[in-house]
């Protein structure tokens, strides 16, 4: 009984150490440009943080949203805004700005 408590304690602590070594944060800019880069490419699995800052007044992306992670967040000139997607599955994370104009996606594969 004892060893078997002493594997799943193991099992749950090996779990914790991979969800941390899989978060990847990424730095995404707002430039006139729109978002940059506007494709990211990471692995299925993958805890992804993104790190955005809008480096520029000329532009509309004054926000940025994801849909179908019902996120939305402002994003102050020259200030770095954390947002956390989740850990990732296969298929294609679309951000935009607030009026779904400027646009760029996470790519899961
Ligand atoms: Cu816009």
């Amino acid at each position: 009984m004892k060893f078997a408590l002493a594997i799943t304690l193991t099992i749950f602590t090996l779990n914790t150490a991979y969800a941390k070594d899989s978060t990847q944060e990424i730095s995404l800019q707002v430039t006139e440009k729109g978002f940059e880069p506007s494709e990211i490419k990471v692995k299925p699995g993958t805890h992804v943080l993104l790190k955005v800052t809008r480096k520029t007044e000329a532009t509309c992306a004054t926000q940025i949203q994801m849909k179908e992670k019902k996120i939305k967040k402002e994003l102050p000139l020259n200030k770095e805004v954390a947002v956390d997607l989740g850990t990732l599955k296969n298929g294609d994370v679309r951000f935009a700005c607030g009026m779904d104009m400027v646009s760029g996606h996470v790519v899961v594969e």
